[in-house]
């Protein structure tokens, strides 16, 4: 009786997973850093900032953020500028910017794109030393493909460093962009999963659209089981399964369940 009454509990406590956020895109021309967070590594007092002058500012005279290589005298800049929320990588993402030096004559700027999952160790993926300026009014264009980091979600972020203030006097970056050719509608999954704990069976039932794929692992990692459908509806006999807590990833999605 009481174990009837358990389940039936369980089956109205169920998941809604919401998919996360995918893209950004920012121009900087409210003159504000809102969404992105920065560290000064050299520790020499100057890092990245926002400027709208016509030498060190954004694309069209707008703001943008700038990292400088001379302040009163050659600086070594090491200065690290990065999102303070995580991105949901896909098959698709791609970063586009727009960059230039501030200074046609002191040109030799080196920067790269950073990455980092836990917001603390940093990536560099690519990189980009100047060896010619580029021209008045002109910038670079970059499109940097982030699928090999699909499934994991990115802080990303800039590094401006390993230049100086006799050869380089500062980079500018505008224009920053995080999209993917996928729509959010097609990105998002939404599915039931109960009863939790479970004894028997799982059943997941899609919300929206079908489901596809549940790899099922155990406390440590070990895959138990992996179910290729094509439907909206799954139940997985878990009656054979040791008790303790097993991870049931569902179209990339990952629920805690308790199997007693
Ligand atoms: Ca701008
Ligand atoms: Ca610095």
């Amino acid at each position: 009786m009481k174990k009837t009454l358990l389940i039936a509990l369980c089956l109205l406590a169920f998941f809604n997973v919401q998919a996360q956020e995918t893209t950004f895109s920012y121009n900087f021309d409210n003159n504000s850093f809102d969404g992105w967070s920065g560290y000064d590594a050299d520790g020499d007092g100057y890092t990245w900032e926002l400027h709208n002058s016509t030498i060190s500012g954004g694309f069209d005279g707008s703001y943008g953020l700038y990292s400088s290589c001379y302040m009163n005298g050659p600086l070594t800049p090491d200065n690290y500028l990065y999102t303070t929320a995580t991105y949901l990588i896909t098959e698709n993402s791609i970063l586009h910017f727009f960059h230039c030096q501030s200074d046609i004559v002191y040109f030799q700027e080196n920067f790269g794109v950073i990455i980092s999952e836990d917001g603390i160790n940093f990536t560099e993926i690519w990189s980009k030393e100047y060896t010619e300026p580029y021209p008045n009014d002109k910038w670079g264009e970059e499109y940097i493909d982030l699928s090999e980091y699909a499934g994991k979600n990115l802080y990303i972020g800039f590094r401006h460093h390993d230049c100086n203030g006799n050869t380089a006097n500062g980079i500018r970056i505008d224009n920053v962009e995080l999209t993917s050719v996928e729509s959010v509608q097609e990105n998002e999954i939404s599915f039931k999963i109960y009863p939790n704990p479970a004894s028997d069976f799982v059943k997941i039932s899609a919300v929206k659209s079908q489901l596809s794929k549940v790899i099922v692992y155990n406390n440590i990692g070990v895959l138990v089981d992996e179910i290729e459908l094509d439907s909206d509806e799954v139940e997985i006999n878990i009656s054979d399964y040791s008790t303790g807590v097993y991870f049931f990833d569902v179209d990339g999605k990952i629920v805690k369940i308790i199997k007693n």
